[in-house]
C-alpha cells in the first residue's frame, strides 16, 4: 500500500478541513512533510472536486472521509465520482459486514483502500459506537486495510494493535482535541491524524516542526508491533 511506503517521510495525516491564510502560503512546502492528507465534507464544499484534483501528488497518501455510512449503491455513487484522485476510503463500521463486504469489492476494483472507524474521540462516542469496539476490530480484520482509532482512548489504540498485527491504524484526537503528539504512535498506530493544530496555527510550518519532533521521540522510546 502506499500509504506503509510514505511512513518513512512521515507520521503525519494532514485533516484539511480548514485552511488558513498561512496554511495556503505554505502549503507546498508543508507537503513535503506529510504522509497523507485527509480530505472531507467540509473540504469538498470550500473547494470541490477541482480543489480534490489539485491535492495529488505521488509522495502524498490521499485519504477521502466523506463519513460514509449508507447503502452500498449510494457509498458505490460517491467513490466511482472521486476515485481517480484518491487513495483510500474510510467508513462507518457501523452499518455492517454486509455493506462493507460490498463496498469493499467496488474499492478493491477500483484501487482504493478501506478504512473502517472502529471507535471515535469525542466523548459522546462511549455512548454507542465505542461499546462495539471488539466487533469492529473482528470485521476490519477481514474487510479492511486498517482502521481509524482514538488518540483521546489510546486503550482502544492499543487493543487494535493487539488484535489487527498486520493492518494500518490511523489516529485523530491528538493536539486540538486534548490528546498529546505522540500518544497514538506509542500506542501502536502507524499515524496520527492533525487538522487544527496546523490547519488554523498562526505559524503552521513550526507546529509542523514541533509535532514531527514529537514523533521522533515517541518511536524512538517505544517500537510496538505494528504493521510497518
Ligand atoms: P482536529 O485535529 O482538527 O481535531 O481534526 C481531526 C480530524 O479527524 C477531523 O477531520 C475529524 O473529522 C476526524 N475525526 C475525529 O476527529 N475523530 C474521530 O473519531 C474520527 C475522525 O475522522
Amino acid at each position: 500500500m502506499k500509504l506503509c511506503k510514505l511512513a518513512r517521510k512521515s507520521r503525519i495525516i494532514l485533516a484539511l478541513d480548514f485552511m488558513s491564510e498561512s496554511l495556503k502560503r505554505n502549503f507546498e512546502l508543508l507537503m513535503d512533510y506529510m504522509a497523507g492528507v485527509k480530505i472531507g465534507i467540509p473540504y469538498i464544499l470550500d473547494h470541490g472536486i477541482d480543489g480534490l484534483k489539485k491535492l495529488r501528488r505521488d509522495d502524498v497518501y490521499i485519504l477521502a472521509d466523506f463519513k460514509l455510512a449508507d447503502i452500498p449503491a449510494m457509498m458505490h455513487r460517491v467513490i466511482e465520482r472521486v476515485s481517480k484522485y484518491i487513495d483510500g476510503v474510510i467508513v462507518h463500521a457501523f452499518i455492517g459486514s454486509e455493506a462493507i463486504k460490498k463496498l469493499k469489492e467496488r474499492a478493491d476494483d477500483l484501487g482504493i483502500d478501506l478504512f473502517l472507524v472502529v471507535a471515535m474521540t469525542h466523548k459522546g462516542a462511549e455512548e454507542f459506537i465505542n461499546k462495539n469496539f471488539n466487533r469492529f476490530i473482528k470485521m476490519a480484520n477481514e474487510l479492511a486495510s486498517g482502521v481509524v482509532a482514538p488518540a483521546t482512548y489510546p486503550e482502544y489504540i492499543r487493543e487494535a494493535r493487539r488484535y489487527l498485527r498486520d493492518k494500518i491504524i490511523l489516529s485523530p484526537g491528538v493536539g486540538t482535541q486534548g490528546a498529546e503528539f505522540g500518544v497514538a504512535l506509542m500506542s501502536g498506530a502507524d499515524f496520527e491524524i492533525v487538522g487544527r493544530s496546523i490547519t488554523l496555527s498562526p505559524d503552521p510550518r513550526k507546529m509542523v516542526q514541533y509535532i514531527r519532533e514529537k514523533h521522533i521521540i515517541a518511536l524512538k522510546n517505544y517500537s510496538p508491533q505494528t504493521s510497518l
